[in-house]
Parts: C-alpha cells; sequence; structure tokens
C-alpha cells in the first residue's frame, strides 16, 4: 500500500486548489481556475500522476530537482533514462518513477540563461511547460507538478520564468481542460512562493 511505503508523502487531496482571494463565490470561478494550485516543497514527496523533472540533455542526472528526483527514486531512474537517447532543450521524455510517490516522471530540459533571457529563451521555455503537458495527456495522466525550470543552475530570472509557466499552463489548460484535473507548481524557495501569489490573479483569475 502506497501510504505504508511513502511514510511523508504528500497526497493531492491535502493540496488546496489555488482560489483568487477576491472571488466572491466559487461558482464565478471559471473551471481552469479550479484546477491550478501552488505548492511550497519537496516535489519528489507527492504523490500524483506526473512530476516534472528540470533536467539536462544527457538526462542522466545532476544537481537540483534532478538531482533530489534521482535519488528519490533510485538507480533504476537512471538506467531507463539511459535508453532514451539524451533530450533537446523544450522537450519532454517520459520514463518511471519507481521508488518515488508519483506515478511518472516527465524529464524535459529548460534553456540555459545566465541570467538574462531573449525571445528564444522565452519559446524554449515555453515549450518545456507545454510539452510535459502535452506528454503527460498522451498517457492519460491527469495531474501533473511542475517545479520552477531553469531558475536554479541554469539561471533563467525567477521574476520572468513564472510569467512564462502561468501564461503556457493557462493556454493549455484552455484548450485541453477535459483531459486535465490538476497543474500543481511546486516552488521551493520561499522567493518563488511570492512570484507566484503575485502572479497567479493575472492569470487566474475569476470570470
Ligand atoms: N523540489 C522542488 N523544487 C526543487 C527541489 C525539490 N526537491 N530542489 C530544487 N528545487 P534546478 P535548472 C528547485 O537548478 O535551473 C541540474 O543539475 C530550485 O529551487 O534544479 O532547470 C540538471 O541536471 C529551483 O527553483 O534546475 C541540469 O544540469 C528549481 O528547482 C540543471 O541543474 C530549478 O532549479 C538544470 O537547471
Amino acid at each position: 500500500e502506497r501510504r505504508k511505503k511513502y511514510k511523508n508523502y504528500i497526497s493531492l487531496d491535502d493540496i488546496p486548489i489555488w482560489s483568487h482571494s477576491d472571488a466572491s463565490s466559487p461558482d464565478e470561478t471559471h473551471e481552469i481556475n479550479k484546477k491550478i494550485s501552488l505548492f511550497r516543497g519537496d516535489i519528489t514527496k507527492l504523490e500524483i500522476d506526473a512530476i516534472a523533472n528540470a533536467a539536462n540533455k544527457t538526462l542522466l542526472g545532476g544537481g537540483g530537482v534532478d538531482g533530489a528526483i534521482h535519488s528519490g527514486a533510485g538507480p533504476f531512474l537512471r538506467k531507463e533514462c539511459s535508453t532514451l537517447g539524451g533530450c533537446e532543450t523544450g522537450k519532454a521524455k517520459i520514463t518511471g518513477a519507481y521508488n518515488l510517490p508519483a506515478k511518472y516522471v516527465i524529464h524535459t530540459v529548460g534553456p540555459i540563461a545566465h541570467g538574462s533571457v531573449g525571445e528564444r529563451e522565452k519559446l524554449a521555455l515555453r515549450d518545456c511547460y507545454y510539452n510535459c503537458l502535452h506528454t503527460a495527456i498522451e498517457n492519460n495522466l491527469r495531474t501533473v507538478a511542475f517545479p520552477c525550470i531553469s531558475t536554479g543552475v541554469y539561471g533563467y530570472p525567477p521574476d520572468e520564468a513564472v510569467k512564462v509557466a502561468l501564461a503556457t499552463v493557462k493556454e493549455f489548460l484552455e484548450t485541453h481542460h477535459a483531459q486535465m484535473d490538476r497543474v500543481i507548481f511546486c516552488v521551493f524557495l520561499k522567493s518563488d512562493e511570492e512570484l507566484y501569489k503575485k502572479n497567479l490573479p493575472v492569470y487566474f483569475s475569476q470570470g
């Protein structure tokens, strides 16, 4: 039983739906707004259909969230990843999640930004979110969590990345809402939590 195996797992039932504080009545909240959550913590603890991994092109592991996912999943994840032939920036590849409470890991490779971004990096980051969600629905996966892709080692400014993340998820949900139940923005840093709290109402307000 999953509950016994993963003692400190986090069930989706325990993560609230994000809601706009000014929403006067739940009935007035647009359908896609009910599918969004903001969660601050370790993505490897989530019991969910799929977690996205901010990987590198080799898909063979690294630091940051990638390192946490590989150490939580165990060595068979690296073994499966080694059969995939790497991954291009902006693309996504799915694997099992092994010892993690998630069912699958969807690996994506964010753009390397080194502190400044142009149109190319923005489009690549957009592709990461879009292709992960597309890979999820292709595999009939209805709940997905994202880390803040590219904003760590890859140096994408977090205040720019949040806008790309929110806009892309919104755009995807507007056209694929029947196939997706929940998208979790899993932030690790307090500063990212603040950025998401500030920007969520801009993209997922009522109406
Ligand atoms: N759960 C959720 N988020 C986390 C976790 C965690 N356990 N650990 C870190 N973060 P980064 P990138 C956040 O550097 O910028 C790797 O070496 C972190 O605070 O992991 O896309 C890969 O192999 C930050 O907000 O990914 C690549 O070589 C976010 O995850 C390279 O780093 C992303 O930071 C990818 O760099």
